[in-house]
């Protein structure tokens, strides 16, 4: 059913708007206070003129001073569910309409859509500690800049931030948001300071999820920016870094139970090593193991119930990440009793660094029932590092809702958008068409793969594939019953195996036919 569409909001309120604008632009927001009705003329006429200078565009394509939170406010409006859409109308969802349902569950259940805090309103993968969402890469500087952000690390600017992106939920209609819990609040010069730096702001966090409905879908800690953690955090050489660390996750775990987060994730950006010749690689591995049962035991001391996950990636900025891929962590899990406690959160661009297919550990860790939650996004696989993009592409997105479906579901954990806009996609308006798109491929996916297996006939041909295992001494080898001896006669009886066509070809066929 397609929802009516909302009507635009006409008039923001001029206080509350003002809180967003910049430092520099304090005469702006002065005249503002001073004049509401000379304010609406203002942006009036300024809207007018942009978009006669822009055509579609115009309502975003903006320079200071005249860009200001007001033109998200006014400019885009609840994102709406229009299926018959043109090809150039991207702000509006042609697939993705959250209450429509799907294999028992509706959309919005089965997507769980979140954005991420440090991508899309702070810089880029926090590789330094000041960043603004800015396009910076390591050859050239900020590209990005957004009327809400006046650069400075202050907590005002923290706040102002967290409101912006607030709304930007909002009005995309995305019910989860991520965090690291240096990206929400600047640190101060001790611990204790910059622990209260991030109460403060979880203030305003816990605030804005109550009034918004928008909740936590996990929050994470960031020990991987700071110097301190330059040999890694869990893992570093150093023990007093590591207790800094625990003490840093002890905070992170008590703020994700006060903002209910449904899941917390470690991502060990530097748990890994630059050269074999400097590290103990057991070492590291047993304190990394360590470290994850004082998180348990603190997590079953303070009742956080949210899921534990994992995030795998091979390398970046470490040349060898000791979280490799799924496989990699599963067995890391296992061998130190761990796998009960915690679920992977997989990110496709990371399994492609690992040298996988996009969907390759979706498959494996949900095979394993270990599959917690996605990063989705996707990454340039003719390039050898973390592009960090919008996921665009049909067929994948089709393969991993596939997977989503067979297991039942991906909560408590959900479609985490780990994506930033190009450092070319200058435009807010651009952050929005990333999501809605990335969103709708999504909802393609779901739709295609919810076919695919509602039809079976994939399925069948694959079972079709294993039928020898059902019966005879397969059945006995896969029930862990038969012995060598056995094999051995019943080749004696059956003589040479003449294995089928394996029909790649076939099988690749049969799933176009579903994207
Ligand atoms: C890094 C990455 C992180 C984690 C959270 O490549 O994906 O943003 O998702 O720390
Ligand atoms: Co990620």
């Amino acid at each position: 059913m397609a929802q009516a569409a909302p009507k635009r909001q006409k008039t923001a309120n001029a206080t509350r708007e003002s809180e967003f604008f910049p430092a520099s632009h304090q005469l702006f927001v002065c005249r503002v206070r001073k004049s509401r009705q000379k304010f609406v003329l203002q942006v009036t006429t300024l809207l007018t003129s942009f978009s006669r200078m822009t055509g579609e565009w115009g309502c975003v394509k903006v320079t200071r001073p005249a860009t200001s939170h007001e033109l998200l406010a006014k400019c885009i409006g609840p994102v709406v569910y229009k299926p018959d859409a043109g090809a150039s109308e991207t702000l509006v969802f042609r697939h993705y309409n959250a209450q429509q349902e799907v294999m028992g569950r509706t959309m919005e259940e089965w997507l769980r859509f979140s954005v991420c805090y440090w991508h899309s309103f702070r810089g880029v993968e926090l590789k330094e500690l000041l960043c603004l969402p800015s396009g910076s890469d390591p050859f050239g500087g900020a590209t990005i800049k957004r009327s809400w952000d006046d650069g400075s690390e202050s907590l005002d600017n923290a706040k102002r931030r967290l409101r912006a992106a607030f709304e930007f939920f909002t009005k995309l209609g995305v019910k989860y948001w991520t965090f690291h819990d240096r990206d929400v609040a600047p640190e101060g010069k001790t611990l204790a300071e910059t622990n209260a730096n991030l109460d403060e702001v979880v203030d305003v966090a816990a605030d804005l999820m109550k009034k918004t409905g928008v909740k936590l879908l996990w929050a994470t800690c960031n020990m991987f920016a700071h110097p301190r953690f330059m040999h890694g955090a869990a893992t570093s050489c150093d023990s007093h870094v590591t207790l800094y660390a625990a003490a840093q996750v002890k905070k992170g775990l008590e703020v994700a139970k006060r903002l209910g987060a449904e899941n917390f994730v470690f991502w060990g950006g530097r748990e890994g090593y630059h050269s074999l010749a400097n590290t103990n690689v057991r070492a590291e591995l047993d304190h990394l193991a360590a470290f994850y049962k004082m998180v348990i035991a603190y997590k079953e001391k303070i009742g956080f119930k949210g899921q534990l996950l994992i995030e795998p990636k091979p390398k970046e900025p470490t040349r060898h990440q000791y979280d490799y891929d799924a496989q990699t962590v599963m067995a890391f899990l296992h061998q130190y009793g761990l796998s009960k406690h915690f679920k992977l959160n997989i990110e496709p661009n990371h399994t492609t660094l690992a040298g996988h297919p996009y969907e390759h550990d979706v498959i494996f860790s949900s095979a394993y029932d270990m599959l917690g939650s996605i990063d989705a996004n996707t990454g340039s696989p003719d390039l050898g590092w973390d592009t960090d993009q919008f996921p665009m592409d049909v067929r994948s997105c089709t393969m991993v809702m596939k997977a989503v479906l067979e297991q039942d579901g991906i909560a408590p954990g959900g479609l985490n958008f780990d994506a930033k806009v190009r450092r070319e996609s200058t435009a807010l308006k651009d952050l929005f068409i990333a999501h809605v798109a990335a969103m709708d491929t999504f909802a393609r996916g779901l739709k295609n793969a919810a076919k695919m297996i509602s039809e079976g006939v994939v399925k069948k041909s694959i079972n079709a594939r294993y039928v020898s295992w059902k019966s005879g001494v397969g059945a006995r080898i896969a029930q862990g019953e038969a012995t060598l001896e056995e094999c051995e006669k019943a080749v004696a009886e059956l003589g040479d195996p003449h294995p089928d066509s394996g029909q790649q070809e076939h099988f690749e066929a049969m799933i176009n036919h579903y994207i």
